[in-house]
């Protein structure tokens, strides 16, 4: 059970083993005449120089165990630290995959860490090790390090009937305090290795929360090895004899190997494989705006999309840019201005507001003005606010150069009818079967929230809808 889930890496042993039955095939084939022929000749000359390249692999070779701390036997339920109620009661829970902190910051190891909360001094998840050879072991631990707190757990590794080797990590900061990202998130991924001296056969690996913490424990991953030289800093992976392998093979694979795939030499790509854009303008910027100060008629304005978050900034870029025909970033015409929105509010000329009706004014009048450029929405958790008369006609107008409504992580902010999904799915089979059910449930939903929107039947609904999926890639994309 421990094997199949841990990557437990055996090498050396079995190397000197492949290097052994080579020679001794290579020798038969070749008889043991004094004169070889020159086949054979060539053929035993090859099986010497595999057997050398494996031996030297074999000679540089060190044990690793990879574990996935998901992987771990008692990890129960869900725990993700950036939720609204991170906690635990006496065990690890999934946390993951996370989309943002965790993917600045190269993603998690195998998709998916493991979590605790603060408070919980009692989680404790582990699983069988099969030791491969005695030997001080470095055992490193990509988990979470909170900012200007300890983010204290244990590894506890038991021999059977033996004594436990406790490691303590997080009791100090691994990433320093003012790297970019653990200010911005206020925890990083940090590696921290301690040494353990075990010996061969099975053991018992634990990971505990042992501490009460002020936050939450993250832990993604736990790596054993005998390599003293390494240090992982995102996700490395110790030196592998595979890798040696495929890499002399960059310097000339023998030409009279024959190739494992059968289809050989055929490599160009079919036209519909071909990448496509927005009216074939190629790459495009969609680009948050919050405001269409830039369209008004203030001849001081800055004059080109842009958005900026933070007051001062804001302020001097503002200052320094006014009527400025060329800004640096935003002058660029690939910049799509883009509203958030279920529907074209922005174009609401003739609304109640104000200011809103002011704003689809002067975006109406760039969008004259400006005939190359296109335009586009945002939908993310936007409610279906119906839209007024004239943005309707003005999205008509204007839908030619409306790049889409991103979607993102969704398939388009629309809800499925739960009770027609469950009976549309009951009878299903295959992948396909729910693909052909999840299909109809959606396109019927989608043109629901467009009818909502619109206030009519829209046709061909889900025409400019982007789909931005990313977790749910493999779910969802082939419905796209
Ligand atoms: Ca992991």
């Amino acid at each position: 059970m421990q094997n199949s889930k841990c990557k437990i890496q055996h090498w050396r042993r079995s190397f000197v083993y492949y290097v052994f039955v080579i020679l001794w095939v290579a020798r038969r084939g070749a008889g043991c005449q004094p004169a070889l022929q020159p086949a054979r000749r060539r053929r035993y000359s090859r099986a010497w120089w595999l057997a050398l390249v494996l031996l030297a692999v074999s000679a540089s070779a060190h044990e690793t165990i990879w574990i996935e701390a998901e992987h771990l036997e008692g990890v129960r339920g869900y725990c993700w630290p950036a939720g609204p109620n991170p906690k635990t009661d006496g065990h690890w829970g999934i946390s993951g995959p996370g989309w943002a902190a965790e993917w600045t910051q190269g993603g998690e190891s195998g998709f998916m860490s493991i979590a605790c909360g603060a408070d919980d001094d009692k989680a404790v998840a582990g699983v069988g090790v099969e030791v491969p050879v005695a030997g001080t072991y470095q055992v490193w631990v990509r988990f979470r390090d909170n900012r200007e707190a300890t983010s204290r757990f244990q590894v506890r590794l038991t021999p059977p009937g033996g004594q436990p080797t406790i490691l303590t990590y997080g009791e100090r900061p691994v990433i320093e305090e003012d790297n970019e990202l653990k200010l911005y998130w206020d925890w990083a991924f940090g590696w921290e290795s301690h040494e353990a001296a075990l010996t061969p056969g099975q053991a018992r690996l634990e990971l505990l929360s042992a501490f009460k913490e002020k936050a939450c424990r993250q832990v993604d991953c736990i790596v054993l090895t005998t390599d003293k030289t390494y240090r992982p800093l995102i996700k490395e992976r110790p030196a592998h004899p595979a890798w040696d392998v495929l890499k002399a093979y960059a310097k000339g694979i023998d030409p009279a190997l024959k190739p494992l795939a059968r289809r050989v030499g055929e490599f160009a790509l079919p036209e519909s494989w071909k990448p496509r854009t927005f009216r074939d303008k190629g790459f495009l910027y969609l680009w948050n705006m919050d405001q269409v100060k830039w369209a008004a008629s203030d001849p001081k304005r800055v004059p080109h999309p842009y958005h900026l978050r933070d007051k001062d900034v804001l302020e001097a870029f503002e200052k320094k840019y006014a009527a400025a025909a060329q800004v640096p970033i935003f002058s660029d015409p690939r910049i799509v201005p883009t509203f958030h929105g279920a529907g074209p509010k922005i174009l609401a000329t003739d609304a109640k507001d104000a200011k809103q009706k002011q704003a689809a004014e002067d975006f109406v009048r760039w969008l004259d003005a400006n005939a190359d450029r296109p335009w586009a929405m945002m939908m993310n958790y936007a409610p279906n606010e119906p839209v007024t008369p004239a943005a309707r006609e003005n999205f008509l107008k204007y839908r030619e150069r409306y790049a889409g409504n991103i979607s993102g992580e969704n398939l388009g902010y629309f809800d499925f009818d739960a009770a027609a999904l469950k009976a549309a799915t009951a009878q299903a089979k295959t992948r396909r079967d729910l693909a052909a059910a999840l299909t109809t449930g959606a396109l019927q939903a989608n043109a629901a929230k467009y009818r909502a929107v619109f206030g009519q039947e829209w046709p061909d609904a889900y025409r400019e809808v982007i789909p931005c999926l990313s977790c749910g890639m493999t779910a969802f994309a082939p419905l796209c």
